[in-house]
């Protein structure tokens, strides 16, 4: 839909902060993430064997960290594990961390803002990985995805996350049983990976602080465009440190999405929450 007129939060805001909090409510989606872990490790044979189909990409990845993120280096190493051309550009918001390849110190624009400086002189890509400084990525992460993105023909894809995230969209939490379901919609965070073409069309990224809603209005360019959206379940990524950004009471991010969907097409929240389809095996 163009919305003429600033739209309602309503359509754009998943209405959910997606925090999870409580004792019992913790216990049982660690319970929860432990039974889907094991019952996914049936599936692995399968997708290595769709990793190892891949040729080999040159694979951008982008991280904006904060110097006391615990977690950046652990999910470059787990990165760098790759059998791909992995090329790494991160920015720190202060000094940079030893051992990490920092491009850019004192960033302090926002999300996306940062993200474009990033890009700036950046090497060339067959996929381009955005992910945040407080995520967790399962062993083997990035040649599994790739697999699985290849082989569903995705152009926009991301890790889903465990029950344990913070998630604020219901969509991208991981389902059991699946592999890969087809979405309208793939979140601008944790963890985004663009397709070549994907990623031509939408970078540089506008110049947002917050970015709410511009991962609705990628949805609506890429059901323009026919392009598959996936969210990959076989792989999910832990990011439950921090909370997100509250569904509603966060003023300036509602304003500045408010201001960036007007007039510009987006696929409304509760469309963006729709599966359309379920890929339990690679056949299927
Ligand atoms: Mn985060």
């Amino acid at each position: 839909m163009t919305a003429a007129a600033p739209p309602e939060p309503e359509e754009f805001l998943s209405g959910e902060t997606g925090h999870v909090a409580g004792v019992r409510r913790t216990l049982s989606r660690t319970i929860g993430d432990a039974l889907l872990d094991l019952r996914a490790r049936t599936a692995a044979s399968s997708l290595d064997r769709l990793a190892a189909a891949v040729p080999q990409r040159a694979v951008l990845a982008l991280s904006v960290y904060r110097p006391d993120s615990a977690q950046v280096a652990p999910a470059v190493r787990e990165l760098e594990s790759t059998r791909h051309e992995l090329r790494l550009a991160l920015g720190s918001t202060g000094a940079a961390l030893p051992g990490l390849p920092t491009v850019a110190t004192d960033l302090a624009g926002g999300k996306f803002q940062n993200l474009n400086a990033l890009l700036q002189g950046a090497p060339s890509f067959d996929w381009l990985l955005v992910f945040d400084d407080d995520v967790g990525l399962p062993r083997h992460f990035l040649d599994r995805f790739l697999g699985l993105a290849d082989h569903f023909d995705l152009a926009l894809a991301q890790p889903a996350q465990t029950l344990m995230s913070h998630a604020a969209w219901r969509v991208t939490r991981r389902r059991p049983g699946s592999l890969v379901r087809e979405t309208r919609f793939v979140e601008i965070g944790p963890v985004t990976a663009f397709r070549k073409d994907a990623a031509e069309l939408l970078t540089p990224f506008p110049d947002l602080r917050y970015g709410w809603g511009l991962d609705l209005h990628w949805a609506a360019l890429a059901a323009e465009r026919g392009w598959r959206l996936g969210v990959v379940d076989a792989l999910p990524v832990r990011h439950e440190r921090s909370p997100v950004g509250t569904a509603y009471g966060h003023d300036d991010a509602i304003a500045e999405a408010r201001e960036f969907l007007t007039g510009r097409p987006f696929v409304p929240a509760a469309q963006a929450q729709e599966t359309l389809a379920t890929h339990r095996t690679a056949s299927s």
